[in-house]
């Protein structure tokens, strides 16, 4: 009796794992059947992507007035008409477009990626499918996004917009996921009329603002528990590429990416690892990764900072991104008059002294050979490998076996050769002192 019992139950286990593992991909499976052919130039693109390794995230909104996040609306129950009276408030006279940008290049940033339009569905832009804008309901005027995108192209840094499917304001936001079920909306509106008033102002941006890198989604996740929901993807990212050929698509959905997308994104997260808001473990696609990070606390501005994360912590993610041949993209958030704090541009100024010196061994490389281990990992160009030892105590570094023969092994300065072990069973590094306040001891091996 107790055999069959077994059995049975054993059973009901397996259907129950396939069932879950079918739920999780019959989920989108609907979306996932479109089929999309990147273009050369998008291909060229995601190859420049790739090499830049390092970009700043930059979250910005009328938000910033109350110095409690991005997400302030939802988090203390403000409806749409209280939330309406902080653009008046907001004036960032000390806005310097310029300022941003030289700080992005100091920091060794190639990419700027900054909110056009977030959850609270105000546009940082100058729209005209919408007067809930910056230059319509700010004392302020300006289209910042415009003022930026013509620094980024004074400086040759190029310029993502990042853009919220989730809207807190709009009425036609309905039926309503997961978020924003305080905003005294009025019950019903029209769905597809939101998708087209969302390409509409996604057409603004790829029109007005000259060649853009890419627009980077976000807020998807907040219908995920309604699969059957219709965000037309595939006529947005159609409309994107044919607007801008040389757009990267990312979306920070968190499930694995859809046709027409052209980065894969890991928020707080390294690629393969559990990030924030994913449900399941995401395979690493074929598509550039980039992982994306705070300085503090969160993504907007609070007035209060806390939880600050040092030069080095910061440096090592950008590493350990690199190890898993992915890129950074490291937030900051402007307060309300326009400013950056400087507990945030001390931390980027010395990150950029750290890549002055040792960018080479991230920019331009790819994973290495050695899988990423707790101290730390590699990344590799041409025939050269660079072992990134980030905390490591021993004097001996064991790593994997490498297919290729080690000619030479040294420094990353070159002036100290660095004794190693080869066989079929893997190279044991001998490694040097480790000077004081080394937050990244690279060994460099010249490969035969
Ligand atoms: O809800 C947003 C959040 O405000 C922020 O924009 C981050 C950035 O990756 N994305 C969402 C949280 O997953």
């Amino acid at each position: 009796m107790h055999a069959r019992c077994n059995r049975i139950v054993a059973w009901v286990v397996v259907l129950c794992m396939s069932a879950s593992s079918v739920w999780a991909v019959d989920r989108f499976a609907e979306a996932r059947k479109e089929t999309y052919t990147p273009t050369e130039a998008n291909l060229k693109a995601r190859a420049w992507f790739r090499e830049a390794r390092f970009g700043l995230f930059i979250h910005w909104g009328v938000y910033s007035v109350l110095g409690n996040g991005e997400w302030v609306m939802h988090k203390t129950k403000m409806t749409v008409e209280e939330y309406e009276k902080l653009p008046p408030q907001f004036n960032p006279t000390k806005f310097d477009p310029e300022a941003w940008v030289k700080l992005a290049k100091r920091a060794g940033m190639k990419y700027i990626t900054i909110t056009s339009k977030h959850h609270d569905g105000f546009a940082m832009y100058d729209s005209k499918v919408s007067d809930y804008d910056i230059v319509d309901r700010t004392p302020y005027g300006k289209d910042v996004l415009k003022m930026l995108a013509d620094a980024c192209r004074r400086h040759d840094i190029k310029l993502f917009f990042y853009y919220s499917h989730l809207d807190w304001h709009h009425p036609d936001y309905w039926p309503l996921g997961r978020t924003g079920g305080h905003s005294g909306r009025p019950e019903g509106g029209d769905w597809y009329r939101y998708l087209d008033y969302m390409d509409a102002q996604l057409a603004e941006l790829c029109t007005n603002y000259g060649s853009i890198a890419g627009i980077w989604f976000d807020g998807w996740w907040d219908r995920m528990k309604f699969p059957e929901t219709d965000w037309r993807l595939n006529k947005t990212y159609s409309m994107i590429h044919k607007l801008q050929p040389q757009a990267l698509i990312g979306n920070n959905h968190h499930v694995d990416p859809f046709p027409g997308e052209d980065i894969q994104t890991w928020e707080r997260g390294l690629p393969g690892h559990k990030t924030s808001g994913v449900e399941y473990e995401l395979e690493i696609s074929d598509l550039p990764s980039e992982t994306c990070d705070t300085i503090g606390r969160g993504w907007g501005y609070y007035a209060e900072e806390e939880n600050l994360k040092s030069p080095a912590k910061l440096v090592g993610i950008l590493v350990q991104a690199a190890c898993y041949d992915a890129n950074l993209l490291l937030n900051v958030g402007p307060g309300p008059d326009g400013t950056i704090r400087p507990e945030f541009t001390e931390r980027l100024k010395k990150i950029g002294d750290w890549t002055r010196k040792y960018g080479e061994t991230i920019y331009g490389t790819r994973g290495g050979p050695f899988p990423v281990r707790s101290w730390g990992g590699s990344t590799c160009k041409g025939d050269r490998v660079f072992v990134h030892v980030l905390t490591w105590e021993g004097s001996e570094l064991a790593l994997a076996p490498l297919d290729r023969k080690i000619r030479k092994a040294h420094t990353f300065d070159g002036s100290e050769p660095v004794k190693f072990k080869q066989c079929e069973l893997g190279v044991l590094l001998q490694l040097p002192e480790r000077a004081e306040g080394v937050i990244d001891q690279i060994i460099v091996l010249d490969l035969e």
